[in-house]
C-alpha cells in the first residue's frame, strides 16, 4: 500500500478531504486525471492502493478511516470482478463513487456491471467507464464539497467557464 497526500507543499499539510484508492497498481493511469482535477480544484485528497479481494482487513480499516476524518467522498476505482466500490459502501455511510476500470479481457464492461449493479440499499454512484468517468468523479466530488464550501464553488465555477470558453475559442467552432 503506498500513499500520496496533494496538492504538494511546504506549508502544513491540510487534512484529505476526498479519499481516493484503486484496486490495483496497475489502475493509476486510469485516475492521473481526477487527480489533476482535485489538485486544480485545490481539494486535498489521499491515494491508497486497497484491494476488496488481495487486502479485505485493510478495506475495512479504510472505510472507518475515512469517517474518522470525516471525508466527503471516496472515489474508488476497480477493474474486472471490481468488488472494491461496492464493499466500501458496505462499510461506510460516506458516499462512494465508483469508476470502473478499463479491464484487459471485457474492455471495462465487467467492471462497470460489477460497480452499478448494486443491490438496493447500499448504494454506490456509478461512473463511465475509464479516464472520462475517473474525471467526473473528480468533478462530482468538488461539487458535493461546492454545496458547503464558497472557495471549491468558485473554483469549480472557474472550471467550468474555462471549459466552455476553449470551445468557443477553437477556430473550428461553428461560431466563428
Ligand atoms: C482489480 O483487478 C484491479 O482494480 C485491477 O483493475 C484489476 C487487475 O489488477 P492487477 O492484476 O493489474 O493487479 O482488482
Amino acid at each position: 500500500m503506498w500513499a500520496v497526500t496533494s496538492p504538494p507543499s511546504s506549508t502544513p499539510v491540510p487534512l484529505p478531504r476526498v479519499g481516493v484508492v484503486m484496486g490495483s497498481r496497475s489502475d493509476f493511469p486510469t485516475l492521473e486525471g481526477a487527480l489533476e482535477l482535485l489538485a486544480r480544484l485545490e481539494i486535498a485528497y489521499e491515494v491508497r492502493v486497497l484491494s476488496a479481494h488481495r487486502t479485505p482487513e485493510l478495506l475495512a480499516n479504510y472505510a472507518a478511516r475515512a469517517e474518522r476524518l470525516n471525508f466527503s467522498c471516496i472515489i474508488a476505482a476497480a477493474g474486472g470482478a471490481a468488488h472494491l466500490p461496492g464493499m466500501l459502501a458496505a462499510f461506510t455511510w460516506v458516499p462512494v463513487l465508483g469508476v470502473p476500470v478499463q479491464s484487459r479481457a471485457l474492455s471495462g464492461q465487467d467492471s462497470l456491471l460489477s460497480i452499478v449493479q448494486m443491490p438496493g440499499g447500499v448504494p454506490v454512484a456509478t461512473f463511465a467507464i475509464g479516464q472520462a468517468g475517473a474525471k467526473n468523479a473528480a468533478l462530482f466530488a468538488a461539487a458535493l464539497l461546492a454545496t458547503t464550501d464558497a472557495g471549491v464553488r468558485g473554483r469549480l465555477q472557474a472550471f467550468r467557464e474555462q471549459q466552455t470558453r476553449a470551445v468557443l475559442d477553437d477556430p473550428y467552432f461553428e461560431g466563428h
